[in-house]
């Protein structure tokens, strides 16, 4: 079998392709005449493969094209913008790399152009009075940020505190001890509510610190090993050092001993072992404004899921880690966490509108609410996500009056999540100087198609104008990125990341972004989250069962009654169940799922589904996507005839008896399935592994990697029902012929969690991260500021404006109170 070409890195698209053209000439001038003979548009891959199909009519020419280079090159297309006689190729060879080249349908001749000429291409589609405008806004975060370091291997991506560290070592390296000095300073400022910590003032240059190192050392290690800090606390004072180095003797010797060497001969294991170690970060504050933020009666509401599970877990893992540096560092200091999220008086029943509540099983840790204010008064009730953007400003100053006033200090770390709390994080870190990490969870451009070209379109209902420009401002603000798997920064074979789809694009009208984010940026980590094992274990550990819940759980899947809280029944309870949980957003796709199941006799002859997601009534539900789902399950139901066969109870919010179904699922030797049109990660794939269940998760997204295919579980193509229901059904076929099978899968599963996603792991990397980038962004003062400045600019100018034009609803607020 002849090998698929592939393009070196070195062979550009616009070299190489001329010559590919040449070979299929007359076939290719014949696909050309199809692509511009219908005028202008913009054709996906489909749309080219299609185009291909009905041009060359020979299978045995058709697959000769297809199998060369040009086929390598249309099938790394991701667009191509038609602009007769032009069509404008976007070719993506690789994750986190791009070409542009326009091809003149008449004669086949190639040419390179740059991204913009290529986003103009595309605008002329949209709006050719823009697209022709020489003043058009034009955004390049590339042309300010021009000196920051770059990765260049694609496998780097995603490991940027790996490469600062490398950068940093390579510094301090530099021989003179200049290059030392600003750690030194660093370690200068470094205090607890004005108390010195590690070194102080009298340690007035490199050397002196090097020496003094070197006397210390010899010190502590004639001390016994577990001599107390305290006992010699003011010895090693008179020689310049404070607290903060250990709490033994022997914990004090050995970072000294980094110290020294990290001066002396640095590398990325020593300078990774010094930051995880020094006493930089005791207070964080994370944001999370939208949905409803809460530690009970929450999950399954309206932009209320993994997010908020997530942030709680971490806030738990973080401050486990912190309690246990700090104590290594033989500090007494309390670390504080405070999740600020926005206070909403009209709580449905949870406690969002409580001001401060602590957080269980922590023991310093707090959620604060601050409520969305504007001149008519405080917003009583929820607001989507997608419309929350014009109370941002003011949440943001009352926010941070409100964390000064409860931490009583500046925080050391500020971590956004989503949007809308990536922008408040941006905005708090840069005017009080904090170092800033941000989460996506998920990036709405590519959930929906042409999202910023259609940005019209979509722009009273989504608002995504403010979206994009909130998300382009945080990404390039931060100092790092968190991300839970590669595919969400750069993407996969077929389609770009999350990230990198903000590379380059338009909004025609608005702006024309031509450099707005790179891949290789090392601001990108890569740090996956667990899942709560206290709460998601697997059904074989029965002395650990939450028995309790076994009765209500009964009813909820098997009872024969319809009420508010499950519809339709199981006739045969033998059968294994599969199921699925989500919130009921069209993107989760549940209805797809019932859907396959409607048309799959076989599967449904093997297995019954169950569902948990939104609610029955879809006049009870203030939420676009959530209604337009309720009315197509009930339609469903009613189509394919699914009672005795399918339940579908609604959205559950204690996670304890959500942890203790998978596993009754698991009792039934079922399945989870999460048939997701696109799944930034998935939480509700770990927790089902977690509780031993084995998982069928949607290829597109994060699924796709925290599954390895036929091993811990299985990918499905949420656009392909078909073969996603037999490949389920196939699986409990096997199933019945082979008693082992389902063991098999379900103990790989948790094999794969427990190596790749636990929360301990993962608080470690992101404290590693605080310290290592807090230092890195004062090694960069100046270009941080100058880049800051090109951000700040950006903001007053494009997104406040557009912020100004999300409607605000004119009544239900309440008085703002008197100040006390
Ligand atoms: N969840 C829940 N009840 C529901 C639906 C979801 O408790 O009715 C929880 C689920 O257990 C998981 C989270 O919400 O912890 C959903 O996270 P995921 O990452 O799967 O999706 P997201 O909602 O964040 O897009
Ligand atoms: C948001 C999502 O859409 C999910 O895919 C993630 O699992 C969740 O946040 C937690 O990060």
């Amino acid at each position: 079998m002849a090998s698929t070409p592939a393009l070196k890195r070195s062979d550009s698209i616009a070299d190489t392709m001329p010559d590919a053209l040449r070979q299929s000439r007359y076939h290719m001038k014949k696909c050309f005449a199809r692509f511009v003979g219908n005028g202008k548009r913009l054709m996906k891959p489909q749309h080219i493969m299609e185009e291909i199909e009905k041009s060359i009519e020979d299978g045995n020419e058709k697959s000769k094209v297809l199998r060369g280079l040009l086929g390598y090159i249309l099938s790394s297309t991701q667009e191509a913008a038609v602009v007769p006689p032009h069509v404008a190729f976007s070719v993506r060879p690789n994750p986190g790399f791009s070409e542009f080249v326009k091809v003149n349908a008449d004669d086949l001749a190639v040419d390179g152009i740059s991204v913009t000429e290529y986003l103009k291409f595309k605008e002329m589609i949209y709006d050719e009075n823009w697209a022709n405008d020489e003043n058009a806004l034009e955004i390049d975060f590339g042309a300010i940020d021009f000196s920051s370091p770059r990765m260049t291997l694609p496998s780097s991506i995603g490991n940027g505190l790996n490469f600062i560290l490398k950068l940093i070592s390579s510094r301090l390296n530099a021989s003179s001890s200049d290059y030392a000095k600003p750690l030194l300073d660093y370690l200068l400022a470094l205090n607890h509510h004005g108390q010195n910590l590690m070194i102080n003032e009298t340690m007035d240059s490199v050397e002196k610190l090097e020496t003094s190192l070197i006397r210390a050392q010899s010190f502590v290690s004639a001390l016994p090993k577990n001599t107390p800090f305290l006992n010699f606390e003011q010895r090693l004072k008179d020689m310049g050092f404070e607290k903060g180095w250990g709490d033994t003797a022997e914990r004090v010797g050995e970072r000294m001993r980094t110290l020294s060497e990290v001066l002396q001969a640095p590398d990325c294991v020593k300078l990774e072992s010094f930051f995880s170690s020094l006493p930089n970060t005791f207070n964080i504050v994370i944001f999370s404004p939208h949905g409803y933020f809460g530690q009970s009666d929450v999950l399954g509401l309206p932009d209320t899921g993994g997010q908020v599970v997530y942030i709680l877990d971490q806030v738990r893992a973080l401050e486990e880690e912190l309690l246990l540096r700090i104590k290594q560092q033989g500090l007494a200091v309390k670390p504080q966490i405070l999740v600020v999220t926005r206070l909403i008086p009209d709580s449905r029943g949870t406690k969002c509108n409580v001001e401060l509540e602590a957080i269980v099983n922590t023991k310093h840790s707090h959620i604060l609410r601050v409520p969305f204010r504007t001149d008519k008064g405080i917003l009583r009730h929820w607001v989507s996500r997608f419309d929350i953007y014009p109370y941002l400003e003011t949440f943001v100053q009352d926010a941070t009056a409100k964390i000064l006033e409860h931490m009583d200090c500046k925080p050391d770390l500020i971590i956004g999540n989503y949007s809308d709390g990536n922008l408040v994080a941006s905005l708090m870190a840069a005017k009080l100087g904090i170092t800033q990490g941000t989460i996506a969870h998920a990036l709405e451009k590519t959930k929906y198609e042409d999202s910023d070209a259609k940005w019209k379109e979509f722009d009273t209902k989504y608002h995504f104008s403010c979206q994009f420009t909130a998300d382009l401002i945080s990404m390039n603000s931060t100092d790092f990125v968190i991300t839970s798997t590669f595919q969400e920064i750069a993407g996969g074979k077929d389609r770009p990341g999350q990230y990198e789809s903000h590379t380059a694009f338009t909004m025609p009208g608005l702006c024309r972004v031509v450099s707005g984010i790179d891949v290789f940026d090392p601001k990108f980590n890569i740090a996956a989250p667990g899942a709560d094992q206290s709460v998601y274990f697997p059904n074989s550990e029965k002395q650990k069962r939450f028995t309790k819940f076994h009765p209500s759980i009964e009813q909820m899947v098997y009872s024969k009654e319809e009420n508010d809280e499950h519809k339709g029944f199981l006739a045969d309870k033998k059968k294994p169940i599969i199921f699925s949980m989500a919130r009921l957003d069209k993107v989760k796709n549940l209805s797809g799922l019932v859907e396959w199941f409607g048309k799959n006799k076989r599967l449904r002859n093997l297995v019954n589904l169950v569902i948990v997601g939104g609610f029955f009534d879809p006049s009870k539900s203030k939420d676009r996507e959530e209604i337009a789902e309720i009315i197509k399950l009930h339609a469903l139901v009613k189509e394919y005839q699914l009672n005795g066969q399918f339940r579908w109870i609604a959205a559950q919010t204690d996670r304890y008896r959500n942890g203790e179904l998978y596993r009754c699922i698991a009792d039934t030797k079922g399945a989870f399935v999460q048939p997701a049109l696109y799944e930034a990660f998935g939480l509700t794939v770990i927790e089902a592994m977690n509780c031993g269940l084995p998982s069928f998760a949607t290829n597109q997204g994060g699924p796709a990697e925290i599954i390895v295919d036929g091993v811990s579980g299985f990918h499905i193509d949420p656009n392909n029902g078909e073969e996603s229901s037999n490949k389920i059904a196939d699986f409990f076929e096997r199933c019945r012929a082979d008693g082992e099978y389902w063991k098999k899968i379900s103990a790989a599963g948790l094999q794969r969690i427990y190596a790749c996603y636990t929360w301990k792991i993962y608080a470690n990397k992101m404290l590693n991260m605080g310290s290592t980038y807090g230092f890195w962004r004062q090694l960069r003062k100046e270009p941080k500021l100058a880049k800051q400045s090109y951000i700040h600019m950006f903001y007053s100018l494009l997104f406040r404006t557009l912020a100004r034009t999300v409607p605000v609803p004119s009544d239900g607020y309440e008085p703002v109170p008197m100040p006390k």
